[in-house]
C-alpha cells in the first residue's frame, strides 16, 4: 500500500501504446518480458486468462474461495485480490513484479492472472499442461467497461472521448491488442490444448451457480452444496462491490470518483453508450472480423 501510494504521488504521464510482436501494448506489461517468458509454471498452477474487463476479478474471487475459502478464510478479508491472484506480466517498479510475487506466493495451487493473447503465454504453462480458465465477454459490454476503466486508471493510455475509443476498439488499438484476435486466438487454442475451460461473462451473470459447477468439474473439485451456495452469494456483484479486498479500492492509481472498478456488472449496458449508428457500424464490422463461426456471444440475456 505504501509503495502504491508512492507511485500515485509520481503523477505518472499516461503510457503510450506501441506495437509489440504485432500486438498493441504498453510498457508496464512488456518491460519484464524476459523474466515473464522464462517463468517456470508448475503443473498445478491455474492460469486465469482474459481480455481486460471480461470478468477476471470475478473468476479470480470464485477460484480463491473454492481453493482457500474453507482452509484460510482470513485471506479473503485481509489480502487484496490482486495479491492473492498475481498478475503475471505486471511490472510497476517499485512494486514487486507479478512474476516475483508469484515466486514468493506461499499457497498452492498458485492462481495466476494474465491478459496476454495466447501467443504471449510463457511456454512452461503448455509444457506443464497447466489448467487454464479463459473468460470472454461480448465485445460491446467489454468495450464500454474498458472505456470507463481507461478513464479512471492513470496507468492506462488516455482513452480520449467515447467516439474515438469506439473506433480504436474496432481497430484493435487497445492494451493487449484486438478483442477479436484475443477471443479467437484462445478459442482456437482450445482445439489443440484440452486443458482450457472457455467460459463467458454472460453465462456467469445468468447463472453463477451453474458456472461454478462447471468450474468445479473442470478443476476436479467437489465442494458441498452449502459451500457452493455460500460462494455464489459472496461473489454476487453487490457483495464484491462493497468488499475492499475485491473491489480494487486499495489501489491509488484508480480514481473511483471518475468510475468505480465494480461499475455495473451487467449484460447490455452497451445500450446506454452506443448510438444506433454506432451499433450498426459495430455489427457490420463484427461480421467482417469475426472468423470463428462456432464462437458465439450474447449481447443480452
Ligand atoms: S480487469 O481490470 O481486466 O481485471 O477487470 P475484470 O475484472 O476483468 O472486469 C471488470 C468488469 O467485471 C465486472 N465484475 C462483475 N460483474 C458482475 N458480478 C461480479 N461479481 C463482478 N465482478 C466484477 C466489473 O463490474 C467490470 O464490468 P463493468 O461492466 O465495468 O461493470
Amino acid at each position: 500500500m505504501s509503495m502504491l501510494a508512492e507511485i500515485d504521488k509520481l503523477k505518472l504521464p499516461r503510457p503510450e501504446l506501441f506495437d509489440f510482436h504485432g500486438v498493441q501494448m504498453i510498457h508496464y506489461f512488456t518491460d519484464n518480458w524476459e523474466a515473464v517468458q522464462n517463468f517456470q509454471a508448475r503443473p498445478d498452477d491455474i492460469l486465469i486468462a482474459t481480455y481486460p474487463k471480461a470478468g477476471t476479478t470475478w473468476v479470480s474471487c470464485i477460484l480463491d474461495l473454492l481453493y482457500f475459502g474453507q482452509t484460510s478464510p482470513e485471506r479473503q478479508t485481509s489480502i487484496p485480490i490482486y495479491e492473492r491472484v498475481p498478475f503475471l506480466e505486471m511490472f510497476f517498479p517499485p512494486i514487486l513484479s507479478g512474476a516475483d510475487q508469484l515466486e514468493k506466493l506461499p499457497t498452492t495451487p498458485r492462481l495466476i492472472k494474465t491478459h496476454f493473447p495466447v501467443q504471449f503465454v510463457p511456454k512452461s504453462f503448455w509444457e506443464q499442461n497447466c489448467r487454464i480458465i479463459y473468460v470472454a465477454r461480448n465485445p460491446k459490454d467489454n468495450m464500454v467497461s474498458y472505456f470507463h476503466f481507461d478513464c479512471m486508471n492513470c496507468v492506462e493510455p488516455d482513452p480520449g472521448d467515447w467516439n474515438s475509443f469506439f473506433q480504436r476498439f474496432m481497430e484493435g488499438k487497445m492494451v493487449f491488442g484486438s478483442w477479436y484476435d484475443h477471443v479467437s486466438g484462445w478459442w482456437k487454442k482450445k482445439q489443440t490444448y484440452s486443458n482450457i475451460h472457455y467460459m463467458f461473462f454472460e453465462d456467469l451473470v445468468e447463472d453463477t451457480g451453474r458456472e461454478i459447477d462447471k468450474l468445479c468439474s473442470f478443476l476436479g473439485l467437489s465442494p458441498s452444496a452449502e459451500v457452493k451456495q455460500q460462494i455464489t452469494g459472496e461473489v454476487q456483484f453487490d457483495n464484491m462491490k462493497k468488499n475492499s479486498m475485491a473491489n480494487y479500492s486499495t489501489i491509488p492509481v484508480m480514481n473511483f470518483k471518475i468510475s468505480p472498478f465494480m461499475r455495473k456488472g451487467k449484460v447490455g449496458d452497451w445500450k446506454e453508450h452506443l448510438t444506433v449508428a454506432q451499433n450498426e457500424e459495430f455489427d457490420k464490422d463484427f461480421r467482417n472480423k469475426m472468423k470463428e463461426p462456432t464462437l458465439q456471444f450474447r449481447t443480452e440475456i
